[in-house]
């Protein structure tokens, strides 16, 4: 459990229960899939948001519980197909479950989750909510297909990319936040403060994700590293090495994204480090982080909002 975690540590443990009760299935293999990702764990950064936002809110219900799980359900859903797409073998420190079951499962699995998600969206019965998660996961199918246009395109931009990792990551963030905000009754300034902490945290996330691709420790990670260069993907660290190196270098990780040749990695990341390029990234994501922060101030000073900010700290200070 990470420091965060303790300030909605009763919270955080019912929602655990709630997401095992939530896999029920009368199929053997739906429980059996499930089990094994839930088992896994994950930091389960999103439901965390869930809890704190609303906690910070003093929120008095139980149903930001079921919205925590709502959110897990979603983020584990889209995990599911994302390694099916990219054909990925190794997710929280185990073989995912498309190396272990095969696509059709993973795929299938991943939809009884998603549906299980707004099933129990229904339960709460809050149209807002319902609009919000309804939106956001139509944004998050959109930010998938955008980066599948984009891969092996070393012609994409940084606006472009920046709009591919809202979609994709930042906007199930923000819903974390938003929808607990709605919940909590927050007046508009804080339900926009929450919705922008949960915007900025979640580009800060996406981009530390991206460079950790290409410095981070697999063991430590739980998952492969040089897999976005082996997809062909224009993430900012290659975007921004591609503007600052020299033609050759430039042409050289153009080849790389082209050809989604892992064999160049090594090439790839010389001109990376090189060129100030994981720097950038990160510097980018202490920016986001920052903005996440500052707009905690429009909530009471609670240990929850406390924690909000370790989360922010986290998630740019990571390695996993
Ligand atoms: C089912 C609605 C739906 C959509 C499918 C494939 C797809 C469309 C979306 C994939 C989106 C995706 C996987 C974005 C990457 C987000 C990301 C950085 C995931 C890793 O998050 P962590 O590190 O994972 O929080 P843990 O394992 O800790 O939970």
């Amino acid at each position: 459990m990470l420091p965060f975690h303790q300030a909605v540590a009763d919270d955080f443990e019912a929602v655990n229960q709630l997401i095992i009760e939530q896999l029920e299935s009368n199929v053997d293999l739906v429980e059996n899939i499930g089990h094994y990702l839930v088992e896994a764990g994950g930091k389960r950064l999103r439901p965390l948001l869930v809890l704190l936002s609303a906690n910070a809110l003093q929120y008095q219900g139980r149903q930001h519980l079921q919205l925590a799980a709502i959110i897990e359900f979603i983020h584990t859903a889209t995990l599911l197909h994302d390694d099916v797409v990219d054909i990925s073998n190794m997710r929280r420190g185990r073989l995912t479950a498309n190396a272990k079951w095969g696509n059709a499962p993973s795929v299938l699995v991943g939809d009884f989750l998603y549906s299980r998600a707004f099933q129990i969206m229904v339960a709460i019965g809050d149209m807002e909510i319902m609009r919000v998660l309804s939106d956001t996961t139509n944004t998050i199918s959109e930010g998938e297909v955008q980066q599948l246009v984009n891969a092996k395109d070393p012609s994409v931009s940084e606006a472009n990319y920046l709009e591919v990792i809202y979609k994709k990551t930042g906007a199930l963030f923000e819903a974390a936040c938003d929808t607990a905000a709605i919940l909590g009754g927050a007046s508009d300034a804080q339900r926009q403060a929450l919705k922008q902490f949960g915007y900025h945290l979640g580009l800060a996330f996406q981009l530390i994700d991206d460079a950790l691709d290409y410095e981070g420790d697999p063991e430590t990670l739980g998952k492969n590293v040089g897999d976005d260069l082996a997809e062909g993907k224009p993430t900012l660290p290659l975007i921004h090495a591609m503007a600052q190196g020299t033609e050759k270098e430039a042409e050289t990780i153009a080849q790389a994204i082209r050809e989604g040749d892992i064999g160049m990695l090594d090439a790839v990341v010389t001109i990376v480090k090189q060129t100030g390029a994981l720097e950038y990234t990160l510097k980018c994501a202490n920016e986001h982080a920052q903005k996440a922060i500052d707009q905690l101030q429009l909530l009471e000073d609670t240990p929850y909002r406390t924690a909000m900010e370790q989360l922010a700290k986290f998630s740019v200070g990571r390695d996993h």
